[in-house]
């Protein structure tokens, strides 16, 4: 980790990371429930809304939307990512390079590692260089850390969730986003584990407004840096509104009842 490679993704240290890098990993099922999120701009859209320091997505959606963007938008280059069609152990394709992720304009790389694959190694090799390019371009580096595979039994156990934020403490990420592990104390337990390194949540498939927001309540309380998250975004028809709470959350230490009121 070096201090202040993520700077251009937090906010007073904390970041809220629009996720959207869904229609390769689940496919357009995702896009559902609002119809119009099949439309990255429609996406971009909600990301140009103050609360969000970063959208995440995949490179032909950089390619052909980011332009338009840009003033009003800080890309976070997903590298790697793999689609539900792919039935073997878990293991993710390596799309685009730091380098190329840097000329599109982005000021930080996010990537996938599942420890516990019969994949890891390769996958932690493949890391190794993305993270050392995104050095020399002084780009964030954000670990999107989901322990799985055959050797695991439980992929959101306290100790499992623990050691993905080491993971990404260990292999030189800045921020690691993780499974929420059930509980305050396993959160605390993770962002423990992770050092000086920053832990966000993953948002996970989408939840009530009150549920949701009580989640990322505990897992500030617990130590987390903010939120990585999707579904509970787009998949609501006004995501305006949830980022309103998730603003006062994560930024302005709000309860949950002042943020349901935001
Ligand atoms: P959500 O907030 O919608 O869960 O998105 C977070 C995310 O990590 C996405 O970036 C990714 O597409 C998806 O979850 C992968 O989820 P999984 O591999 O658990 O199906």
């Amino acid at each position: 980790m070096i201090h202040g490679a993520d700077d251009a993704i937090t906010r007073d240290g904390k970041a809220l990371i629009l996720a959207y890098d869904h229609g390769l990993e689940h496919g357009p099922v995702d896009f559902e429930p609002v119809p119009a999120t099949t439309d990255p701009s429609t996406v971009f859209d909600v990301g140009t809304h103050d609360a969000v320091t970063a959208v995440a997505v995949q490179k032909g959606v950089a390619e052909a939307y980011y332009p338009s963007y840009e003033d009003d938008v800080t890309l976070l280059a997903k590298l790697n990512g793999t689609s539900n069609l792919w039935m073997g152990e878990p293991d993710s394709a390596v799309n685009w390079s730091a380098d190329y992720a840097a000329e599109l304009g982005a000021d930080a790389i996010g990537f996938t590692l599942y420890g516990g694959s019969n994949h890891e190694v390769e996958m932690a090799e493949e890391f190794r260089q993305a993270q050392e390019q995104a050095r020399e371009h002084d780009m964030g580096v954000v670990m999107w850390s989901y322990p799985r595979g055959q050797g695991l039994k439980d992929d959101t156990s306290p100790d499992t969730i623990a050691y993905a934020s080491r993971l990404g403490l260990e292999l030189g990420a800045d921020i690691a986003k993780v499974k929420y592990p059930g509980s305050a104390d396993a959160m605390h337990w993770a962002v423990r584990s992770a050092g000086d390194m920053k832990v966000v949540m993953s948002g996970g498939s989408k939840t009530s407004d009150e549920a949701f927001l009580s989640t990322v309540r505990e897992a500030m309380d617990a130590g987390a840096s903010g939120l990585a998250v999707g579904r509970n975004v787009f998949q609501r028809e006004n995501p305006e509104a949830i980022l309103d709470g998730l603003e006062a959350v994560i930024f302005d230490d709000a309860s949950v009842d002042e943020a349901l009121s935001a």
